[in-house]
């Protein structure tokens, strides 16, 4: 019934059929692919009003230009409680040139933006949504979720500019409106995992619920020397010189209901109905396993990942661009034959005991919120909240099936709040290649060190070739260095809350306070150095910050250990344990209770560098900013008296 389908599965089977039987998890697959990633063409001049702008790298060095429709979007995800397709129409973005195809069984995922340093990106928005009266609500209700069919985008996790037609999540894109994003990448940017999503206060969690997130990523060259770092992606060269295989995973919720006889929201639907996200009834506490959706990997649910080669180096680059489910990534070998045809996500914790192995496989961890660390962290979990990003270094060992697990985590690491058991996301399939049968930690540190040798300039190839030999240090690839207590200037606190107690309602508060669109929260020096605090008064909630990243000082939890270290013991929750300086841009602020007696106390800090502007800080439940967790941030030019400016002059 489903030509794509079928046309999937033929094209796992020719690559697979040389060298290994079809298992039974085969033959019901949907392929996962990477994401498209942009394709650059000629414009015609005729065709667009934005003509006169550059339109891509041939024709124009440096420049690259999207151009994406925000539209309803007819598609179908695989529902493998009833084995059936779900039809759904959600908002989504939709290549405006046509470039890719873009039928019912196109996945509900983003194209990937693939730039280099230096680079120009220029992203024009078209709203193509119906008109939304609910847009342009302001004062107390801004906090209560609206402007479904309003728009804007955030590059998250980029060092650009924060104002104008920069990374600007401070303008409403209403129907009908079109508008160009420019962001100029400076030469002097990390490479590294990176992605967008729309960020309009009052629909940013149902827009990206929707499936409108992608991968964003800074691919760089630089060779580091005996005083400067380099990129990582100049050591991760195979022996001919080209770029290791590597896997774009865009891990996404898309929490689409269907409506029941009574006019409420049902995840059951019928053959025939069409799911929707158009409330936020669907979110909030428990909605995710209460909804049975699987997180899906570049909008294949359960799919097989195109296949590996046993031994063979991959970078894995994982994007948490869900909103209501915590992810424990972990490899397992696929023991059983079970074919994954019907299978409820309730059911899949089952499902794993029967036919995954009992031992996670080792990946290297290299970069988090696309930063490259100090250190190759090898691991059997990674715990991606909402937001994250992971990349790993992947070896699947042995020709085979393996199992892509979202494993159990205890329930102060999960936003749900609840002990979460464990989901399937999909499975990848090793074909023939050089078997390990060693300690893959080993293999891998081996396999950096020849291409350090392979690949590293004569007067650096000794440094980052001892660094490799000891601990797996990846010291000449880091791109911002510590920041040591003497560089400190100043300290900011930050404190979340959802208010339960008041009798007008929930209020979800930073500081005490709910979001106020026209009061700055804070203002910041340029230049400044500060070193944050960040707590909650109730429950979990990952810290977002536009801009500037942070480096990790310490996460001490309530009884005063810091659980921050290479093989801390955080009760079970493996999250923490590594994270010590380590840089990124989102954070799980935990408290596993609901006063501010259990909250952990976690210490960052911060450079703001090169650009000024207002931009915000939130929480990455998504679902939580968009009802008053967040906070407007201004940079300014200090006074040269130790303030900052302020007002205009
Ligand atoms: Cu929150």
């Amino acid at each position: 019934m489903f030509v794509s389908h079928k046309i999937a599965l033929f094209g796992v089977a020719s690559v697979l059929s040389a060298a290994h039987v079809l298992s039974a998890v085969t033959q019901e697959a949907r392929t996962v692919s990477n994401p498209p990633t942009y394709i650059l063409e000629p414009i015609t001049k005729s065709r667009a009003k934005l003509e006169t702008f550059a339109q891509n790298r041939a024709t124009f060095p440096g420049e690259v230009l999207l151009d994406m429709n925000v539209t309803y979007l007819d598609r179908q995800v695989y529902n493998p409680a009833t084995a059936r397709y779900d039809r759904v129409r959600l908002r989504g973005y939709q290549d405006a040139r046509q470039a890719r195809p873009s039928g019912a069984d196109t996945p509900l995922v983003g194209p990937t933006i693939d730039v280099r340093p230096g680079e120009t990106v220029r992203i024009t928005l078209n709203n193509m949504l119906p008109q939304d009266s609910t847009c342009g609500i302001g004062g107390g209700s801004a906090n209560t979720p609206h402007c479904f069919s309003g728009t804007n985008l955030h590059s998250h996790g980029l060092w650009v500019n924060p104002s104008g037609n920069g990374d600007n999540v401070l303008v409403s894109i209403r129907p009908g409106v079109e508008f160009q994003y420019e962001y100029n990448i400076p030469a002097d940017h990390p490479a590294g995992t990176f992605w967008y999503h729309p960020h309009l206060h009052g629909s940013t969690a149902l827009q990206v619920s929707s499936g409108m997130s992608g991968a964003l990523i800074i691919r760089g060259d630089r060779m580091p020397t005996p005083t400067e770092t380099g990129d990582l992606d100049r050591l991760l060269k195979q022996p001919d010189g080209s770029d290791i295989p590597e896997r774009v995973l865009v891990l996404q919720q898309i929490q689409y209901a269907c409506t029941d006889s009574d006019g409420g929201i049902t995840y059951d639907c019928k053959p025939g109905q069409v799911g929707g996200i158009e409330s936020y009834d669907q979110f909030g506490p428990g909605s995710w396993p209460a909804s049975g959706r699987f997180t899906s990997i570049n909008g294949q649910v359960l799919g097989q990942l195109a296949p590996a080669v046993a031994g063979s180096i991959e970078r894995w680059r994982m994007i948490h661009a869900g909103v209501r489910d915590t992810i424990n990534f972990e490899i397992r070998r696929k023991t059983g034959t079970a074919a994954l045809r019907t299978l409820t996500a309730a059911d899949t914790h089952r499902w794993i005991d029967q036919n995954c192995g009992k031992d996670a496989i080792p990946y290297g961890v290299v970069a988090q919120d696309g930063l490259t660390m100090a250190q190759v962290q090898m691991r059997q979990q990674a715990v991606l909240q909402p937001g994250y990003r992971v990349d790993a270094l992947v070896v699947l060992p042995q020709a085979g099936d393996y199992c892509l697990v979202d494993a159990a985590a205890p329930a102060a690491a999960s936003v749900n709040q609840i002990a979460p058991s464990r989901r399937l996301l999909g499975i990848v399939t090793a074909v023939e290649g050089n078997a390990v049968n060693g300690e893959i930690g080993t293999y891998l540190q081996d396999w950096l060190i020849s291409a350090a040798e392979r690949t590293m300039a004569q007067d650096v190839a000794g440094k980052v070739i001892d660094d490799l030999k000891g601990e797996m240090r990846l010291s000449s690839f880091i791109p911002h260095p510590d920041i040591a207590p003497g560089e400190v200037t100043g300290e900011q606190q930050l404190v979340f809350n959802i208010d339960v107690k008041q009798p007008g309602g929930t209020f979800f508060e930073i500081d005490g306070k709910p979001y106020d669109t026209s009061r700055i929260d804070r203002t910041l020096p340029l230049g400044g150095v500060d070193e944050w605090t960040l707590r909650s008064d109730f429950v979990s909630h990952p810290f977002h910050i536009h801009v500037n990243p942070f480096q990790i000082i310490k996460i001490v939890d309530a009884a005063g250990n810091d659980v921050s270290a290479l093989g801390a013991n955080d009760d079970g929750d493996p999250q923490y344990a590594g994270l010590k300086n380590v840089w990124k841009d989102t954070l799980w602020i935990k408290n596993p209770g609901t006063d501010p007696s259990t909250s952990y106390t976690i210490t960052v800090r911060t450079r703001y560098q090169r650009y000024i502007g207002e931009f915000v800080l939130h929480c990455h439940i998504l679902d939580h900013e968009d009802q008053g967790m967040m906070q407007n941030v201004r940079i300014t030019l200090p006074d040269g008296h130790g303030g900052t400016v302020t007002g205009h002059h």
